[in-house]
């Protein structure tokens, strides 16, 4: 274990899912900086922000962790690659208009066009947008999560949005979770959106950080401690005297990572800073102050120490596997990205190309640049920034997702990508043996100077002064407002735009062969693969469904549809990653009838149930240890089983049963046994 503990968990259950006792032996061995303070009974009587928002907001159920809770749901946002389905699903629950405050839809993850599927798709959004009250940022005004902070986030609502990195927004303290695209859909319809109650988490930030050292620091820092899991069932909400050394678009890097945690989601108070932006947004009237009371309880407490903190990376294959950027100094560096949903603010931006100013890139490495939104790219250009890019040798491409996610810029073979983003999955960036580290514009911009992995800190010397503007340029001329005539708003659906599959009820007896085993952590992009060739055939389920398990088992659509559907296998965290439901409703299609795994990421583990796949729990863990793939398993009495939230299974191959559990609401599981939620609506409304 490195020897740089610089936050400090606090834990006041026995439940965490690390070692805390290790990791605060540690702390004091470590680092005698380390304080622990708080214990269990404290006087503690306040309530904290996250607490204040939810109960707000609050429909249904009991605010206590781990009670199911329904919201109220005030903003929507979608994009292009899980938009459609939304709209799909939106058209199935009959309505002529969305019932939110305000719902956006973005184009802002596939803008290649390099055939009609997208452009169709982008034009079939737009349309849908006008017909049914909701907002359009065009392609080419940026990625959906930096847009929104920037126009529409408002302190005190609550947004929910079909892609993970939602939570973005909670830098300016409203409470933004991620879902399946059905949520979205069913919270546009006016629905509540239903989640267990988190546990709260007070981040407590200390000190201030040093120069060179940056907000993807702090994330990278509390990823390293906690886990691509650590955070699942839990909102951490950011408090301490460090807060207010952090920016809007600082905080918005920390936030946004929390989606890497597993978290529900992540919050800043709002705060004078909070009231700077907005101010700078024009949209001060928006603004009202938004914290924790004084002596707020919280769940758990993690202390980080802002003071400590060094420039980190994160290793290939995963966004936990951080390191000091010192342990990897002189790995040699293919491509450098500097942009996504994660880092690509005016001043990450600025300070990128602060570094590069009067410099070259380096001859072995391709410089990637993707301003966030279209408003950042305006004042770069404006501020001279571009021109210190281009100077420099850097690739300046249109704002948008792109890279991130496979489409385009993809690596050499077996090449060093060090990318600003916040996902470094095994083949994520489309070249499947590539190997991409995460780091911070600082270090980012210096590796492609030296082409090498560099501690930034000597190369920093001018980044001082870089600050976020005071007043950005606000045009909003490529947001679409609804249309005013809906009913003369014809949809423009293309051909590759297919309706959304469904399946029948649950049957009362499965007897079906698991048809893959995996391992831990299974991603949402190793079971539906996105990139340049299949983000396109995001509105085809039966097309993309023939890519499921690509990387992993290319054979595994064509095993599917032949042994007529079956069971999957996973290990930890099963589904982490992505909201795309597709990773549910194209196995779904090949007849995937249910995940028996150690546990379950939230957004998948509702996406399955949405879609009618059980989510399978082992009782006793080992079990998984005696499945083999290719293994006959039956269940009886499902639906008795379903009710009980407890399944026997017996495994005909091996000649022996084991238990699993499902952590199924009532009204989930209500859901589950009419075969997913459209299917339980239709039948509510019989
Ligand atoms: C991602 O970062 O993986 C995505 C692409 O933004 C996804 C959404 C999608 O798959 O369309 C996400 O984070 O939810
Ligand atoms: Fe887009 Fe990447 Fe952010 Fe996902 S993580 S929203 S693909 S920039």
């Amino acid at each position: 274990m490195p020897s740089m503990l610089n936050v400090c968990i606090v834990d006041f259950c026995n439940c965490f899912s690390f070692d805390c006792d290790e990791l605060l032996d540690q702390n004091h061995e470590d680092n005698q900086s380390m304080f622990i303070k708080g214990k269990k009974g404290e006087v503690c009587m306040g309530e904290n922000l996250s607490r204040k928002i939810i109960k707000n907001h609050l429909l249904d159920g009991k605010i206590e962790p781990g009670e199911e809770i329904a919201l109220k749901i005030d903003q929507t946002l979608t994009q292009d690659a899980t938009g459609t389905m939304v709209c799909l699903e939106f058209e199935a629950l009959g309505l002529s208009r969305v019932k939110t405050e305000l719902s956006v839809s973005y184009i802002d993850h596939n803008t290649l066009q390099v055939g009609f599927e997208n452009a169709d798709d982008h034009l079939f959004l737009q349309s849908f947008a006008r017909k049914y009250g909701m907002y359009f940022s065009r392609a080419g005004n940026g990625i959906c999560h930096q847009v929104h902070l920037h126009r529409f986030a408002v302190p005190g609502k609550t947004l929910l949005g079909s892609d993970s990195h939602t939570p973005t927004c909670g830098s300016l303290g409203m409470l933004a979770i991620g879902a399946g695209g059905l949520n979205v859909a069913m919270a546009m319809a006016g629905q509540p959106f239903y989640m267990k109650m988190p546990e709260v988490v007070s981040v407590v930030l200390e000190g201030k950080l040093r120069p060179g050292v940056s907000a993807k620091d702090i994330i990278l820092e509390i990823l390293r401690c906690l886990t691509v899991k650590g955070g699942i069932g839990m909102i951490m909400e950011y408090t301490g005297p460090g807060v207010a050394t952090l920016s809007v678009p600082e905080r918005a890097t920390v936030t946004n990572m929390g989606a890497e945690l597993g978290a529900t989601t992540s919050i800043f108070p709002s705060d004078e800073r909070t009231f700077e932006f907005m101010k700078a947004q024009g949209r001060e009237k928006g603004w009202i102050e938004l914290k924790p009371d004084e002596d707020a309880e919280y769940d758990r407490v993690i202390y980080v120490n802002l003071d400590e903190l060094e420039p980190m990376v994160a290793m290939p294959h995963s966004p936990d596997n951080v390191v000091k950027v010192g342990d990897l100094e002189g790995i040699k560096v293919d491509q450098v990205y500097i942009g996504s949903c994660t880092n690509s603010s005016y001043s990450d931006m600025a300070k990128a190309a602060a570094i590069l100013e009067g410099k070259r890139v380096h001859p072995d490495v391709s410089l990637v640049v993707a301003p966030g939104s279209r408003q950042v790219f305006q004042m770069l250009a404006r501020d001279g920034i571009i021109e210190k890019f281009i100077a420099a040798g850097a690739r300046i491409i249109e704002c948008a997702c792109g890279p991130c996610v496979g489409v385009g810029q993809s690596p050499p073979s077996g090449g060093v990508s060090v990318r600003t983003s916040n996902r470094n999955f095994k083949g994520r960036s489309g070249t499947a043996d590539a190997r991409v580290y995460l780091a911070s514009p600082e270090t980012a911009a210096v590796a492609a100077i030296t082409g090498k992995i560099t501690d930034p800190r000597p190369f920093i010397s001018n980044l001082i002064e870089i600050k976020e503007p005071t007043k950005y340029i606000v045009d909003d001329g490529m947001i679409i407002l609804p249309a005013d005539d809906p009913d003369r708003v014809k949809i423009r659906r293309g051909p590759n735009i297919k309706p959304l599959p469904l399946r029948d009820g649950l049957p009362n007896r499965l007897n079906k062969q698991v048809l893959l085993k995996v391992g831990d952590n299974i991603t949402t992009d190793d079971i539906m693969p996105a990139g340049a060739k299949i983000l396109p055939l995001r509105s085809n389920i039966p097309a993309i469904s023939q890519y499921v398990f690509n990387g992993i088992d290319p054979d595994f659509p064509v095993r599917a549809q032949e042994a007529g559907g079956g069971i999957i296998v996973g290990g930890e965290n099963y589904g982490q990653g992505s909201s795309r439901e597709h990773a549910a409703i194209a196995p779904m299609y090949l007849g995937v009838r249910a995940v028996i795994a150690k546990s379950f990421a939230r957004i998948h583990h509702d996406n399955l149930v949405n879609f009618g796949i059980l989510p399978l729990c082992f009782k006793d863990k080992a079990d998984y240890d005696r499945i083999k793939q290719g293994d006959l398993l039956e269940i009886d009495n499902l639906r008795e089983g379903i009710k009980k939230g407890e399944i026997k299974v017996f495994n005909k191959t091996g000649g022996f049963e084991f238990n699993t559990y499902l952590t199924l609401s009532d009204r989930a599981s209500k859901v589950i046994l009419d075969g997913g939620l459209l299917n339980h609506i239709k039948k509510q409304s019989k």
